[in-house]
């Protein structure tokens, strides 16, 4: 029987569909959502949730006691164009929650971490195409500043304290159940939004910026494959490289279009361009697909049609 898991962070666009996700593969009482608001009700009816702040350790403490948790996925993070505005911020709550499951886990009160890390831990001198597991890593955005510096201390308790913790740098994410908040590549889900509201778009990217990107199916899927492996055969504990698809904004419009003929698409870049600039343009995944057999299954025409059809 599956030991009862926290998520912190859990009515955010990745935590709402890894909260129904693992209530639908372990059973609701298992699965206690946490978050600093309330989410939608699917979430809140489905099962447990505590109203929770992820840089408050005592707090998460009293639920990891009270629920007798196991594992936490720590969804909770300000993304890279908000944290631009709020830098300190931003490195407060990206690290301080962090801290706090690390050491929850090194004092020997949880067991296993997820924790997401993102492909803005590179920078503008990383080699963009095919984006390799370890090469230069020099962010130049607060976010990605402190998303490297979360995996350097994930590696630390791993080695150091032998904490089971977990993590995938996770592209772009398009889907249709909740919205992002904050991101540089959110544009790649206003997007169909505006497409069925208006048939037009402006977009805050320019039409040649390709960045990775990921189906929500295909993340959750890499989320759960991954927390599910062996762990005899991690070889990455910082956190590993997971790719799918790569696009540009003209790219994205094509793929509407054949839905949409009508579709029209302007561009207005502001200060996220600078920050999509510094992000890779597709990622060399090979290290997850040899050590836990990582393969996405969603391409840009599918992921169209999904958004499209459950927008709809
Ligand atoms: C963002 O745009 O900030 C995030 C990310 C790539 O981590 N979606």
């Amino acid at each position: 029987m599956q030991k009862p898991i926290l998520i912190l962070g859990a009515c955010g666009q990745i935590g709402t569909e890894l909260t129904m996700a693992l209530r639908a593969k372990h059973g609701s009482e298992s699965v206690v959502a946490s978050d600093i608001r309330e989410g939608n009700d699917t979430l809140m009816e489905s099962g447990p949730f505590e109203l929770l702040d992820a840089t408050n350790y005592e707090a998460i403490e009293d639920v990891v006691m009270h629920y007798e948790i196991d594992e936490v996925y720590l969804m909770a993070a300000m993304l890279s164009a908000t944290a631009e505005k709020f830098p300190m911020r931003a490195w407060n709550l990206n690290m301080s929650s962090l801290f706090n499951v690390l050491n929850l886990a090194k004092e020997g009160k949880i067991s296993k971490i997820f924790w997401p890390s993102s492909i803005a831990v590179f920078g503008p001198n990383t080699p963009k195409e095919d984006t390799a597991q370890s090469t230069i890593m020099e962010p130049s955005t607060v976010y990605g500043i402190s998303k490297q510096s979360g995996e350097r201390w994930c590696e630390y308790y791993f080695k150091k304290f032998d904490v089971d913790v977990r993590s995938v740098r996770y592209p772009g994410l398009i889907s249709w159940k909740t919205m992002p908040g904050g991101g540089t590549t959110d544009y790649a889900v206003e997007i169909y939004h505006k497409a069925l509201e208006n048939q037009s778009y402006k977009c805050f990217l320019g039409p040649e910026t390709k960045l990775p990107m990921m189906y929500m199916d295909d993340a959750i899927r890499a989320t759960l494959n991954l927390m599910e492996a062996d762990a005899k055969n991690l070889s990455v504990r910082s956190s590993y490289n997971l790719g799918s698809m790569s696009f540009t904004p003209e790219d994205i419009a094509d793929s509407i279009k054949n839905h949409i003929p009508e579709f029209k698409i302007s561009y207005e870049p502001d200060f996220r361009q600078q920050i999509a600039d510094s992000w890779p343009s597709s990622i060399d995944d090979s290290q997850a697909l040899k050590d836990w057999n990582w393969k996405p299954e969603f391409n840009l025409d599918d992921t169209t049609a999904e958004m499209l059809k459950n927008l709809g």
